[in-house]
Protein backbone atom coordinates (compact mmCIF):
# COMPACT_ATOMS: atom_id res chain seq x y z
CA UNK A 1 0.00 0.00 0.00
CA UNK A 2 1.38 3.20 -1.00
CA UNK A 3 1.17 6.38 1.72
CA UNK A 4 -0.07 9.83 0.67
CA UNK A 5 1.60 11.96 3.38
CA UNK A 6 4.41 14.28 1.83
CA UNK A 7 7.85 13.23 3.01
CA UNK A 8 10.21 15.17 5.18
CA UNK A 9 12.41 15.62 2.11
CA UNK A 10 10.10 17.81 -0.18
CA UNK A 11 9.65 20.15 2.98
CA UNK A 12 13.27 21.65 2.82
CA UNK A 13 15.92 22.61 0.24
CA UNK A 14 18.32 19.13 -0.06
CA UNK A 15 22.08 19.10 -0.92
CA UNK A 16 23.11 17.72 -4.47
CA UNK A 17 25.63 17.46 -6.40
CA UNK A 18 25.97 18.00 -10.01
CA UNK A 19 27.94 15.87 -12.97
CA UNK A 20 27.81 16.02 -16.16
CA UNK A 21 24.84 17.93 -16.45
CA UNK A 22 23.07 15.91 -14.02
CA UNK A 23 22.20 17.10 -10.44
CA UNK A 24 21.96 14.44 -8.14
CA UNK A 25 20.06 14.42 -4.54
CA UNK A 26 22.62 13.47 -1.94
CA UNK A 27 20.28 12.24 0.40
CA UNK A 28 18.29 10.23 -2.44
CA UNK A 29 19.50 7.04 -0.87
CA UNK A 30 18.27 7.97 2.37
CA UNK A 31 15.12 9.01 1.32
CA UNK A 32 14.48 5.87 -0.69
CA UNK A 33 14.68 4.00 2.54
CA UNK A 34 12.31 6.46 4.55
CA UNK A 35 9.67 5.80 1.99
CA UNK A 36 9.89 2.00 2.51
CA UNK A 37 9.44 2.36 6.02
CA UNK A 38 6.57 4.91 5.45
CA UNK A 39 4.80 2.22 3.49
CA UNK A 40 5.35 -0.89 5.85
CA UNK A 41 4.23 1.97 8.54
CA UNK A 42 1.04 2.24 6.58
CA UNK A 43 0.57 -1.51 5.68
CA UNK A 44 0.54 -2.12 9.38
CA UNK A 45 -1.87 1.47 10.06
CA UNK A 46 1.55 1.91 12.91
CA UNK A 47 1.80 5.64 13.48
CA UNK A 48 5.67 6.72 13.32
CA UNK A 49 7.17 9.96 15.80
CA UNK A 50 10.42 11.06 15.08
CA UNK A 51 11.20 12.92 18.76
CA UNK A 52 13.90 15.66 18.07
CA UNK A 53 15.71 18.49 20.38
CA UNK A 54 18.98 19.19 21.79
CA UNK A 55 20.90 17.21 24.12
CA UNK A 56 18.76 17.61 27.48
CA UNK A 57 15.45 18.84 26.86
CA UNK A 58 13.48 15.70 27.85
CA UNK A 59 13.19 13.55 25.40
CA UNK A 60 13.66 10.18 27.35
CA UNK A 61 12.13 11.77 29.90
CA UNK A 62 8.60 12.62 28.21
CA UNK A 63 9.06 8.61 26.55
CA UNK A 64 9.34 7.61 30.11
CA UNK A 65 5.95 9.60 31.31
CA UNK A 66 4.28 8.69 27.84
CA UNK A 67 4.88 5.16 28.54
CA UNK A 68 3.70 5.27 32.34
CA UNK A 69 0.31 7.38 31.00
CA UNK A 70 -0.35 5.09 27.94
CA UNK A 71 1.47 1.70 28.29
CA UNK A 72 -2.43 -0.24 29.01
CA UNK A 73 -4.14 2.05 26.50
CA UNK A 74 -1.90 1.49 23.23
CA UNK A 75 1.21 -0.38 22.19
CA UNK A 76 4.51 1.59 22.06
CA UNK A 77 7.80 0.65 20.34
CA UNK A 78 10.56 3.07 20.91
CA UNK A 79 13.70 3.22 18.85
CA UNK A 80 16.64 5.54 20.91
CA UNK A 81 19.46 6.66 19.35
CA UNK A 82 22.48 7.54 21.25
CA UNK A 83 26.16 8.34 20.32
CA UNK A 84 27.78 6.07 22.77
CA UNK A 85 25.64 4.34 25.20
CA UNK A 86 22.36 2.31 26.53
CA UNK A 87 21.49 4.39 28.89
CA UNK A 88 18.37 5.63 27.66
CA UNK A 89 16.79 2.78 26.67
CA UNK A 90 17.46 1.28 29.95
CA UNK A 91 15.64 4.05 31.71
CA UNK A 92 12.20 3.60 29.11
CA UNK A 93 13.00 -0.25 29.94
CA UNK A 94 12.88 0.90 33.85
CA UNK A 95 9.35 2.06 33.85
CA UNK A 96 8.13 -1.15 31.77
CA UNK A 97 8.63 0.40 28.03
CA UNK A 98 9.53 -1.41 25.15
CA UNK A 99 12.85 0.14 23.69
CA UNK A 100 15.64 -0.92 21.46
CA UNK A 101 18.80 1.41 21.90
CA UNK A 102 20.98 2.34 18.44
CA UNK A 103 24.46 3.20 19.50
CA UNK A 104 25.71 5.42 16.61
CA UNK A 105 29.22 5.28 17.62
CA UNK A 106 29.89 8.93 17.23
CA UNK A 107 27.29 9.74 14.62
CA UNK A 108 25.11 12.83 15.54
CA UNK A 109 21.54 11.33 13.66
CA UNK A 110 19.58 8.60 12.86
CA UNK A 111 19.41 7.71 9.24
CA UNK A 112 16.43 5.96 7.47
CA UNK A 113 19.19 2.86 7.14
CA UNK A 114 19.57 2.44 10.92
CA UNK A 115 15.99 2.75 11.75
CA UNK A 116 15.38 -0.07 8.65
CA UNK A 117 18.38 -2.72 10.09
CA UNK A 118 17.00 -1.39 13.96
CA UNK A 119 12.87 -2.69 12.42
CA UNK A 120 14.08 -6.37 12.40
CA UNK A 121 13.86 -5.98 16.66
CA UNK A 122 10.03 -4.78 16.66
CA UNK A 123 7.16 -7.09 15.36
CA UNK A 124 5.36 -3.72 13.80
CA UNK A 125 2.17 -5.83 12.76
CA UNK A 126 1.93 -5.34 17.15
CA UNK A 127 2.13 -1.19 17.65
CA UNK A 128 0.16 1.18 17.77
CA UNK A 129 3.06 4.06 17.35
CA UNK A 130 6.74 3.90 17.26
CA UNK A 131 8.81 6.40 18.39
CA UNK A 132 12.10 7.33 17.51
CA UNK A 133 13.97 8.85 20.00
CA UNK A 134 17.04 11.04 17.90
CA UNK A 135 20.14 12.20 18.72
CA UNK A 136 20.20 14.73 20.92
CA UNK A 137 21.36 18.18 18.90
CA UNK A 138 18.75 20.41 16.34
CA UNK A 139 21.26 20.38 13.34
CA UNK A 140 21.72 16.75 11.83
CA UNK A 141 18.94 15.05 12.57
CA UNK A 142 16.63 17.85 10.52
CA UNK A 143 18.05 16.81 7.30
CA UNK A 144 17.23 13.10 7.64
CA UNK A 145 13.66 11.55 6.99
CA UNK A 146 13.37 8.61 8.49
CA UNK A 147 10.00 7.73 7.24
CA UNK A 148 7.89 9.22 10.32
CA UNK A 149 4.45 10.60 9.99
CA UNK A 150 5.09 13.77 12.42
CA UNK A 151 8.74 15.47 13.64
CA UNK A 152 7.98 16.42 17.29
CA UNK A 153 10.77 18.78 18.43
CA UNK A 154 11.33 19.66 22.02
CA UNK A 155 12.87 23.34 23.34
CA UNK A 156 13.52 23.28 26.67
CA UNK A 157 12.42 26.65 28.52
CA UNK A 158 16.72 26.16 29.88
CA UNK A 159 17.84 26.28 26.09
CA UNK A 160 16.66 29.81 25.64
CA UNK A 161 14.11 31.12 23.90
CA UNK A 162 15.94 32.19 20.44
CA UNK A 163 16.28 28.57 18.67
CA UNK A 164 13.87 28.70 15.86
CA UNK A 165 15.05 31.11 14.36
CA UNK A 166 18.95 30.02 15.16
CA UNK A 167 18.21 25.99 13.78
CA UNK A 168 15.38 26.92 11.17
CA UNK A 169 15.43 23.48 9.50
CA UNK A 170 14.35 21.81 12.57
CA UNK A 171 11.23 24.12 13.16
CA UNK A 172 10.06 24.18 9.56
CA UNK A 173 10.28 20.39 9.50
CA UNK A 174 8.53 19.78 12.82
CA UNK A 175 4.51 19.72 13.21
CA UNK A 176 4.51 19.87 16.57
CA UNK A 177 7.19 21.95 18.91
CA UNK A 178 7.32 20.96 22.78
CA UNK A 179 7.99 23.80 25.62
CA UNK A 180 9.30 21.36 27.82
CA UNK A 181 10.44 21.93 31.53
CA UNK A 182 7.93 24.32 32.08
CA UNK A 183 8.11 23.76 35.67
CA UNK A 184 11.81 26.19 35.38
CA UNK A 185 9.76 28.83 33.61
CA UNK A 186 9.44 31.09 36.85
CA UNK A 187 13.07 31.09 37.28
CA UNK A 188 13.89 31.79 33.77
CA UNK A 189 14.26 34.41 30.94
CA UNK A 190 12.09 32.54 28.76
CA UNK A 191 9.16 33.80 27.00
CA UNK A 192 7.00 30.99 25.40
CA UNK A 193 5.07 33.23 23.50
CA UNK A 194 8.66 34.88 21.71
CA UNK A 195 9.78 31.30 20.84
CA UNK A 196 5.99 30.45 19.55
CA UNK A 197 6.36 33.91 17.22
CA UNK A 198 9.32 32.88 16.37
CA UNK A 199 8.80 29.16 15.28
CA UNK A 200 5.42 30.35 13.72
CA UNK A 201 7.66 32.91 11.09
CA UNK A 202 9.28 29.78 10.14
CA UNK A 203 6.43 27.16 9.90
CA UNK A 204 3.05 29.16 10.71
CA UNK A 205 1.48 25.62 10.31
CA UNK A 206 3.59 24.57 13.86
CA UNK A 207 1.72 23.13 16.93
CA UNK A 208 2.74 24.41 20.02
CA UNK A 209 1.83 22.36 23.64
CA UNK A 210 3.66 23.58 26.72
CA UNK A 211 4.82 20.68 29.01
CA UNK A 212 6.24 19.73 32.32
CA UNK A 213 7.69 16.11 33.01
CA UNK A 214 7.70 17.22 36.16
CA UNK A 215 4.32 18.97 37.21
CA UNK A 216 2.61 16.96 35.06
CA UNK A 217 1.37 20.42 33.13
CA UNK A 218 0.79 19.71 29.48
CA UNK A 219 1.01 15.73 29.76
CA UNK A 220 -2.44 15.50 29.28
CA UNK A 221 -2.70 17.14 26.07
CA UNK A 222 0.32 15.93 24.48
CA UNK A 223 -1.69 12.36 25.29
CA UNK A 224 -4.82 13.64 23.18
CA UNK A 225 -2.61 14.76 20.57
CA UNK A 226 -0.64 11.60 20.44
CA UNK A 227 -4.18 9.48 20.61
CA UNK A 228 -5.74 11.31 18.09
CA UNK A 229 -3.16 11.32 15.54
CA UNK A 230 -3.02 7.06 16.24
CA UNK A 231 -6.89 7.44 15.43
CA UNK A 232 -6.34 9.50 12.56
CA UNK A 233 -3.14 6.83 11.28
CA UNK A 234 -5.73 4.36 11.53
CA UNK A 235 -8.76 5.46 9.78
CA UNK A 236 -6.92 7.24 6.99
CA UNK A 237 -5.56 3.82 6.54
CA UNK A 238 -8.99 2.13 6.67
CA UNK A 239 -10.51 4.36 4.04
CA UNK A 240 -7.94 3.96 1.74
CA UNK A 241 -7.45 0.63 1.70
N1 LIG B 1 12.83 20.62 35.72
C1 LIG B 1 12.62 19.70 34.78
N2 LIG B 1 13.61 18.86 34.44
C2 LIG B 1 13.36 17.94 33.47
C3 LIG B 1 12.11 17.84 32.82
N3 LIG B 1 12.18 16.86 31.88
C4 LIG B 1 13.43 16.36 31.98
N4 LIG B 1 14.14 17.00 32.93
C5 LIG B 1 15.52 16.72 33.33
O1 LIG B 1 16.39 17.11 32.26
C6 LIG B 1 17.51 16.24 32.19
C7 LIG B 1 17.66 15.67 30.80
O2 LIG B 1 16.50 14.89 30.51
P1 LIG B 1 16.52 13.72 29.43
O3 LIG B 1 15.13 13.20 29.36
O4 LIG B 1 17.61 12.76 29.69
O5 LIG B 1 16.87 14.54 28.11
P2 LIG B 1 17.16 13.98 26.63
O6 LIG B 1 16.61 14.99 25.70
O7 LIG B 1 16.64 12.60 26.49
O8 LIG B 1 18.74 13.97 26.59
P3 LIG B 1 19.70 13.30 25.45
O9 LIG B 1 19.15 11.95 25.16
O10 LIG B 1 21.05 13.28 26.10
O11 LIG B 1 19.65 14.23 24.28
C8 LIG B 1 17.28 15.16 33.26
O12 LIG B 1 18.03 15.51 34.41
C9 LIG B 1 15.79 15.25 33.53
O13 LIG B 1 15.44 14.85 34.86
C10 LIG B 1 11.07 18.75 33.22
O14 LIG B 1 9.94 18.76 32.70
N5 LIG B 1 11.39 19.66 34.19
MG1 LIG C 1 17.60 10.87 25.85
Amino acid sequence: MSNTKAPKSSKNARGTITCDNTTIHLLQANDFVAESIRNQMADNKVLMINIVSSAGSGKTTLMQETVKRLKDTIKIGILVGDLETERDADRIRQVGGNALQIVTGGICHLEAQMIWQALKGFDTKDLDVLFVENVGNLVCPASFDLGEDYRVTLIATTEGDDKPQKYPKMFLTSELMLVSKSDLLPYLPFSVAAVTKDARAINPNIEVIELSAMSGQGIDAWCDWLLAKIKEKKSAEEISA
